[in-house]
């Protein structure tokens, strides 16, 4: 096992692997929210043909998860808005009493983000796609900021992407977007030199809005994917803060370091309960662990290990 920072990875790693879905090839890059008195997630599973598909599923403690072996159908009611591509990489983000779920749609003018709502995790309406191609990255905020519903995506290629900075954008009904303001892209001789993406939803803390993010590097060998963190403005929440130099999780463990994509960690949910940050990552493209940090230790170690210029 390599340095840790302030995340301690949780001795079951991995907590969700292929076998808990049947068909499925890999689970990884999966949505996971408080739910009731437990848990409920959305679950990105590479099936065995290789159709990317969303399943949902349910937890009590947030380790132990029933995955419904079905793929979420989504009630829809225009026509015209894409239904039949593949899907990947969800999100969730509650806001008041409905859970906001974004992922990405895999369409043939390249990657564009989707978007339904659920409050019940039995039915989903998708509505209209957040972004047009190519973007595969995108968080909704979790409250309105300004009387404005925000998020942070990353435009891409329809490709592997080896280029990607961020952006913040806000809308008055969720449907149309603007104000789009650059927030942070990539730095050089770093962990997330080629590429930088938003992970969880941002969470709200005293100093600003705390957000995890996932840096790439690019080595002779592949893509490496590391998480980072930020904290942003509270009003202006393009305006960096802190960002952290240092990273917060590399792909140390056997199972980041070996599967269909080796050398991933991909954070894509947090949550924040009695001063405490879980987050679940995505490893190697194959499977899902969780680590916890304390959120004090995590705000002093972006703070203290922030970029100076
Ligand atoms: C995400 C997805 C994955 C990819 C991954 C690394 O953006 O596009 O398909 O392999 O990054 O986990």
């Amino acid at each position: 096992m390599a340095n840790e920072t302030v995340f301690k990875r949780y001795k079951g790693n991995p907590i969700i692997t292929a076998a808990a879905v049947p068909r499925a090839n890999s689970i990884h890059n999966s949505a996971v929210v408080e739910f009731g008195d437990g848990y409920a997630g959305i679950f990105r599973v590479d099936e065995i043909d290789f159709n990317f598909t969303m399943h949902v599923g349910f937890s009590k403690d947030g380790i132990k998860w029933a995955i419904n072996p079905d793929v979420i159908k989504m009630k829809c009611d225009d026509p015209d808005i894409m239904t039949d591509a593949r899907t990947y990489d969800p999100r969730l983000t509650k806001i008041e009493d409905t859970y906001y779920f974004t992922w990405c749609i895999d369409s043939k003018q390249g990657p564009c983000i989707g978007m339904a709502t659920t409050r019940d995790f039995k039915t989903f309406h998708q509505k209209e796609n957040l972004t047009i191609p190519a973007n595969r990255n995108c968080v909704i905020f979790p409250r309105k900021i300004n009387g404005k519903y925000a998020m942070y995506s990353r435009p891409s290629d329809r490709g592997h992407t080896p280029f990607g900075d961020m952006f913040y954008s806000e809308s008055p009904d969720m449907t149309h977007w603007g104000c789009h303001r650059f927030v942070f892209g990539t730095r050089t001789s770093s962990w997330q030199s080629t590429k930088i993406g938003p992970g969880p939803a941002p969470v709200e803390i005293k100093e600003g809005w705390l957000l995890i993010y996932h840096g790439v590097w690019t080595s002779c060998n592949g893509y490496l994917y590391y998480a980072g963190g930020a904290i942003l403005d509270k009003e202006k929440p393009w305006k960096v803060l802190y960002r952290t130099k240092d990273y917060l999780l590399a792909p140390t463990e056997i199972y980041e370091r070996v599967g269909d994509v080796p050398n991933v960690v991909f954070a894509s949910s947090a949550i924040v309960k009695n001063g405490k940050m879980r987050l679940y990552y995505g490893c190697a493209d194959t499977c899902i662990s969780i680590a916890d940090a304390d959120m004090g230790e995590l705000v002093k170690f972006i703070k203290k290990n922030s970029f100076k210029d």
